[in-house]
């Protein structure tokens, strides 16, 4: 039986070592982000935390693109595709959580990005946009209608993520002081601009 979409849920982005200060594809105060997740998995009952996770010949690695230099575009299948620096490989300390982070209060991990062919921002969709990851069918069985988002990177995963999941029928709320962003060639105004425009209402976490 469906239930009612009444319910509120925690979705955490990628609050990984790699995205934080010193790790591989680092996003400024990344660390930041921590307190704030933690206070919040503290408050809601469901939290669901998301982890990239990539295997090392993973195609969104510019080492893995002869000549490619780490930031450049390249073009896939499914559309353009920055080139990174290699980060978030399964098993390495640089995928592991920030040590910090209460991970024993998330009720479920979402791992996402281990194909190595296509690269996935978002915690719905990889980036073919079609390819899901479960975790719409998950929130949906358990009545969520609501998520509350925050994490790394504002203008990837984070954007990527709130967008899907407003496309997917949620409503998203963006804790503004528990994101980062990494801001390539303006890419953070833009995702925040996007988000805005597309539906999520933004709030600090004091007022949740
Ligand atoms: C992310 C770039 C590559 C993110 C993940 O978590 O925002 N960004 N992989
Ligand atoms: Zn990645």
């Amino acid at each position: 039986m469906a239930a009612t979409r009444d319910k509120t849920a925690l979705i955490v982005i990628d609050v990984q070592n790699d995205f934080c200060p010193g790790g591989a594809l680092a996003v400024g105060e990344g660390d930041a982000v921590v307190p704030v997740a933690n206070r919040l998995m503290a408050a809601y009952p469901l939290s669901v935390l998301t982890q990239d996770w990539h295997p090392a010949d993973h195609a969104s690695f510019a080492a893995n693109h002869d000549g490619a230099a780490p930031f450049s575009t390249t073009e896939m299948p499914y559309g353009t595709q920055v080139l990174w620096p290699t980060h978030c490989v399964q098993e390495s300390a640089g995928a592991a959580f920030h040590s910090d982070l209460e991970t024993g209060r998330a009720k479920m991990v979402v791992r996402k990005g281990f194909r190595p062919e296509i690269d996935s921002y978002s915690a719905f969709f990889e980036n073919d946009r079609e390819t899901p990851t479960g975790l719409d069918g998950y929130l949906r069985d358990l009545g969520i209608g609501h998520l509350v988002m925050l994490g790394l990177a504002t203008d990837f995963c984070v954007h990527d993520s709130v967008v899907d999941g407003l496309a997917l029928g949620y409503r998203v709320t963006l804790v503004e002081d528990g994101c980062r962003g990494i801001d390539l060639d303006g890419s953070l105004d833009a995702a925040l601009a996007d988000m805005r425009e597309k539906g999520a209402v933004f709030a600090i976490s004091d007022a949740l």
